[in-house]
């Protein structure tokens, strides 16, 4: 399955941290396809922190969604991410955003991403590397880049 996913870090050496989320991404049951640039940005909704780097990744792997997600999580643990208050900055945040063309909604788990289509720090790293796809119920990654301020994220 081909997947894609979200990286952001605002703390303690973001490029290093999303360097090391990264090659943690490949292992036994998940490959690195792609990588996008890294793009700066302030943080959503102007909540007050250092800014952000951002990354979209293109994975092939053989996880389902729900491992993907526990991969992802681990790798969040493993960076000593600490969850202190909602929309609070991180060391790294992993969001799957798109598994193949499934439409996943579950507690745990809502695929597409429901947020990546309003925010400039995913898609336009996403339509770097990917620039003719399609999100399931949503539409192509052209007409939800129209829709969004762009000028919001640096490519550094
Ligand atoms: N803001 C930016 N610019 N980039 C992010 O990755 C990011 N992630 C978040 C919140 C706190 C919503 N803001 C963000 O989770």
């Amino acid at each position: 399955m081909l997947a894609y996913i979200g990286l952001g870090s605002n703390l303690k050496d973001p490029k290093a941290q999303i360097k090391r989320a990264l090659a943690s991404l490949s292992n036994n049951k998940a490959e690195l396809i792609s990588v996008s640039s890294f793009y700066e940005s302030k943080p959503l909704l102007e909540i007050p922190g250092p800014n952000y780097l951002n990354a979209v990744c293109k994975i092939e792997t053989k996880l389902s969604a729900i491992d993907l997600l526990d991969l992802c999580q681990e790798i969040e643990e493993s960076q000593q991410r600490v969850r202190e208050v909602k929309w609070g900055s991180r060391t790294i945040d992993l969001d799957i955003l798109l598994y193949g063309e499934q439409v996943i909604s579950n507690k745990r788990l809502s695929i597409p991403h429901p947020e990546a289509i309003n925010r400039a720090f995913v898609l336009v790293p996403l339509f770097e590397i990917e620039p003719n796809i399609k999100f399931p119920l949503l539409g192509s990654i052209k007409d939800l880049l129209e829709r969004i301020n762009k000028l919001d994220v640096n490519k550094l």
